[in-house]
């Protein structure tokens, strides 16, 4: 029902209804809005008493099945395939990538409420879908995009620690120093600390989850104007949705086709189920009820290793350096032998290969049709295409990697670059940003449903030894 509502405006009507499907079934999808302008709390309220009672009713039914074995091979391996976490926002299949509780990109695309007269969902309709599993109406939307912008304000000493930052400190460590500071505002740790109900931690968890949310841009801009520009920050504007205020403050608002970039890249690097570094970083550290500061600064710690979301300053970086090589006109012979000098060093060709993904990743696909659509005759995103028909197969011939296919990271910097923002070291902290909608999302639920301090067995090789060898 929630799904197929109309929304008021004309063009989202045609954009709503042509697209029917069985609504994303997560939690309560099947009940209708009591009012169009309730608030994603007062929704969320209504649904998580539901949600208790659909998770014990399942334990209670299904709680002693198996999900599977875990090999010796898989606890050396970095626990690849072992099933043991819950994640309500997102599932990723191997083949067909992620979908959010449901839907697909392009299904985002086409029912997720967008700007007017923009084309590409807005963050504030996914983190509304993460957060409830049912997609919101254009004005529940903009009653979100409004309150992150009254919650967006950081305080003072905040903005002070990150202007005493050096130039030379990496964004995403002060990014992270920053989110550690901002814990100085958790609701959720002072309730805690006068005695709260377990069954209430959710309420403040939701609130220090939109105040982190709403405060990001401004802590994200201020660490780029600082390491990059004159310091000076403008006002944000309490109309405009969340990816405006957020390049207006990056200093990239009066370019349209930008801010529409910054409202398909805050979506699609939101979630990616719950095993990746920073997502199951972010679970873990909040399962010891670590506020959801101190919970996303750790997963931000994650993100800013070159295996996960660094992964996209490094694409760039090798991408150019490629350039300058051999040129952006290289021929395939002259960038397969560059690729194999890559692989013959001992590196990784950043941007390709994926601990689940076994196929190209619609998130590289969307960003791919958006460069498609906006820079089709941009000299780097040519390159970019080139090294998409070329790396797979080099990487198949190298014969180590499951997944010779591009991930998120290999496209997002030729799109940047082309708005003439080129700071590769930056890229993770916008990854950062829209990395917080997913993992939050998760963090409130997880604090609705009560889940426990996460706590997996480990072994010794010596302890597995005397397990296994024979006597
Ligand atoms: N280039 C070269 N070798 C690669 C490779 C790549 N792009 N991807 C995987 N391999 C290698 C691995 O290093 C591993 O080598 P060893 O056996 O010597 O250790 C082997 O192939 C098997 O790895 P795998 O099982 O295919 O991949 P993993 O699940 O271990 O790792 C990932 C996944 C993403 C870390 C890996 O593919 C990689 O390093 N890619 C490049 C970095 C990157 O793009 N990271 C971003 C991922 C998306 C994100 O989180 O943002």
């Amino acid at each position: 029902m929630s799904a197929l509502r109309t929304f008021t405006s004309a063009t989202k009507a045609v954009r709503h209804t042509a697209f029917r499907f069985a609504p994303a079934t997560a939690v309560g999808a099947s009940r209708a809005y009591s009012s169009k302008t309730q608030t994603l709390k007062e929704r969320l309220a209504e649904l998580i008493p539901q949600k208790k009672e659909e998770v014990k009713a399942f334990k209670a039914e299904y709680g002693s099945k198996v999900l599977g074995e875990v090999t010796v091979d898989q606890a050396y391996g970095g626990m690849r395939g072992i099933k043991g976490l819950i994640w309500e926002g997102s599932v990723l299949d191997a083949e067909e990538g992620i979908r959010f509780r449901g839907l697909t990109i392009p299904d985002c695309q086409k029912v997720l409420p967008a700007a007017e007269g923009g084309q590409e969902p807005l963050p504030e309709s996914l983190f509304w879908l993460l957060v409830t599993g049912e997609v919101p109406t254009q004005e529940q939307v903009k009653s979100l995009s409004a309150e992150w912008a009254a919650r967006s304000d950081i305080p003072e000493f905040v903005e002070e620690i990150i202007d005493r930052c050096p130039k030379t400190l990496h964004p995403m460590s002060q990014f992270s120093l920053a989110v550690n500071a901002l814990q100085h505002e958790s609701l959720f740790a002072k309730e805690y600390a006068k005695g709260l109900n377990k069954a209430n931690y959710w309420d403040p968890t939701f609130e220090d989850t939109m105040d982190l949310i709403a405060k990001l841009p401004k802590v994200a801009a201020r660490i780029y104007r600082n390491v990059y520009k004159d310091g000076k920050l403008p006002e944000i504007e309490s109309d405009k949705d969340y990816s405006y205020n957020f390049s207006k403050l990056l200093g990239y608002e009066s370019n349209s086709d930008f801010v529409e970039l910054m409202r398909l890249y805050l979506t699609i690097h939101s979630d990616h189920e719950g095993g990746n570094v920073s997502a199951h970083t972010t679970h873990l550290v909040g399962s010891a009820l670590s506020d959801p500061y101190l919970s996303f600064a750790a997963g931000l710690n994650g993100l800013a290793g070159p295996l996960h979301g660094l992964a996209n300053q490094e694409v760039l970086r090798w991408t150019l350096k490629l350039k300058d090589n051999i040129g952006v006109d290289a021929s395939e012979e002259e960038i397969k032998k560059y690729l194999w000098d890559t692989l013959n060093g001992g590196q990784v060709v950043p941007g390709y290969g994926h601990a689940v993904l076994r196929k190209t990743d619609p998130r590289y696909t969307a960003q791919r049709e958006f460069a498609l659509k906006h820079l089709p005759d941009d000299p780097l995103f040519g390159l970019v295409s080139k090294l998409y028909h070329i790396i797979p197969g080099v990487l198949t011939e190298h014969g180590k990697t499951k997944n010779p296919w591009p991930n998120v990271d290999a496209h997002s910097g030729v799109l940047l670059q082309y708005y003439g923002f080129t700071e590769q070291d930056y890229y993770t902290v916008l990854f950062g940003v829209s990395r917080a909608l997913g993992v939050t999302s998760q963090l409130i639920w997880d604090r609705a449903l009560g889940m426990p301090l996460e706590r997996p067995k480990s072994y010794s090789t010596a302890h597995l030894k005397k397990m296994f060898a024979k006597n």
